[in-house]
């Protein structure tokens, strides 16, 4: 089990969220995906330790960007 955070920017809405949450929830091992709109902070539970590439990568995907 292993927890990471990410800051994500260009969420604007409860939409954005989902759209982020969908794509990272596809990452295999991904058990839990907490974000907070505000900050921009997203918290990814999983069982294994995910690369911070494929987070990338899902985000990109929904239409985001990894900035930290
Ligand atoms: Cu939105």
């Amino acid at each position: 089990m292993s927890t990471a955070t990410y800051t994500v920017k260009g969420m604007t809405c409860g939409h954005c969220v989902n759209a982020v949450t969908e794509e990272i929830t596809k990452i295999d091992g991904v058990t839990n995906v907490d974000i907070d709109l505000a900050s921009g902070l997203v918290t990814i539970a999983s069982e294994r330790d995910l690369g911070a590439d494929e987070v990338r990568e899902a985000v990109d995907e929904a239409g985001y960007e990894v900035v930290s």
